[in-house]
């Protein structure tokens, strides 16, 4: 029994001496462990006679409790004493001030606010948004469209072409939206309205050219579209975008090959130093083109131009965007330089719906 006694002495000296939880439990393997010294003694007590065994049992398993207990007692103050060190190590000064967050400090591009407002104000007009691929087939971008054959558009003239693939097919870089419509007119049924604005690419850089830069078309497609429609659909779209009451506007005959008859459309301004004024002045802006779809696109994308008919436009989102906003240079859109999208940028959460006002 000294051996026991002189066992508990030694396993409680270890627990009152283990500074940290890792210390505590390699002393708990030592004593109750698989290999631990106090479960040897307890297998020994098989092996004794029942005499034996009733005051020896009774001494080891006494010894067990106590060690356990000791155990456990240690493990709460050791606890204790790390969460304690912890909070000391872990201060935190409340007073300082907070670090502003994304949401705060981002900016919307005047591109995509300019997108959004466009899209606000055809969505209000009943008008759905379709998107396609940039990477367009020649079939798509100009054959469909009307451009007959050897038009100079469709040649190295603006337009990125990339190598010609296994089957000789060339593919390019769409050089307009209007992809899109066609894409929209050979799976919808008529009556169609859609806007469909996206990126756009024609090898062009100079003062007032981006390689890529931004368009928005629109489609209408129905037994009775026709160009006083278009007329006043343009002339709410201007009012609502340059947020005046009134516009002046111009036709100008012109030619595409997807439109006929096709009109170029100038609004009147004024322009007094850098600024410009909408809905008065003397001078015309350019601001789109439009026309009424030619019948050959029609039958192209498999609508019948005998019973249907429509209209459509297009504009650059760039020089819209500087219009509205007064930005200086079409390169700088391009730039991403934080300290331009600091000053021209917009707020995220501040986003442009007819009801709560466009541009804040
Ligand atoms: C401009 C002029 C225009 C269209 C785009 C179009 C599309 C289809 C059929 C007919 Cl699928 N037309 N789009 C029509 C007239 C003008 O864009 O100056 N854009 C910057």
């Amino acid at each position: 029994m000294s051996d026991l006694s002189a066992l508990r002495d030694e396993t409680l000296a270890a627990v009152a001496a283990a500074s940290e939880e890792g210390a505590l439990d390699a002393v708990r393997v030592a004593a109750l462990g698989k290999k631990g010294s106090i479960t040897a003694l307890l297998a020994m007590l098989g092996k004794m006679s029942p005499d034996e065994r009733r005051g020896a049992g009774a001494a080891i398993n006494a010894l067990k409790d106590e060690v356990t207990q000791a155990l456990g007692e240690r493990r709460a103050l050791l606890k204790g004493a790390a969460l304690d060190a912890r909070l000391k190590a872990e201060s935190l000064d409340v007073t300082l001030p907070v670090r502003p967050a994304g949401i705060e400090t981002g900016r919307i591009h005047p591109i995509s606010q300019v997108f959004d407002e466009v899209t606000a104000i055809f969505a209000d007009m009943g008008f759905a948004v379709a998107e396609g691929p940039d990477i367009e087939s020649d079939d798509y971008n100009f054959t469909k469209l009307n451009f007959p054959p050897g038009h100079p558009a469709r040649e190295m003239h603006d337009t990125f072409f990339f190598a010609p693939d296994a089957n000789g097919e060339r593919k390019l870089l769409r050089t307009h939206t209007s992809p899109v419509q066609v894409r929209t007119m050979l799976t919808q049924k008529p009556p169609i309205r859609v806007i469909c604005p996206g990126r756009t690419y024609r090898t062009d850089f100079d003062q007032t050219h981006t390689p890529q830069f931004h368009q928005v078309e629109g489609l209408v497609i129905d037994k009775s579209a026709n160009l006083g429609n278009l007329k006043w659909l343009l002339e709410e779209f201007c009012k609502a975008f340059f947020e005046v009451k009134d516009v002046k506007m111009r036709f100008r005959p012109s030619f595409f090959p997807f439109t006929s008859p096709s009109v170029e459309v100038d609004i009147q301004c004024r322009r007094r130093g850098g600024e410009i004024r909408f809905g008065e002045g003397e001078d015309w802006l350019e601001v789109l083109g439009c026309g009424m779809v030619h019948a050959n696109v029609l039958r192209n994308c498999g609508i019948d131009p005998d019973e249907y008919q429509g209209f459509a436009w297009g504009m650059g989102l760039d020089r819209i965007a500087m219009l509205k906003y007064g930005l200086p240079d079409l390169r700088d859109l391009f730039d991403g330089d934080l300290r331009w999208i600091r000053h021209y940028g917009f707020r995220p959460l501040e986003i442009p719906t007819l009801a709560g006002g466009l541009s804040g």
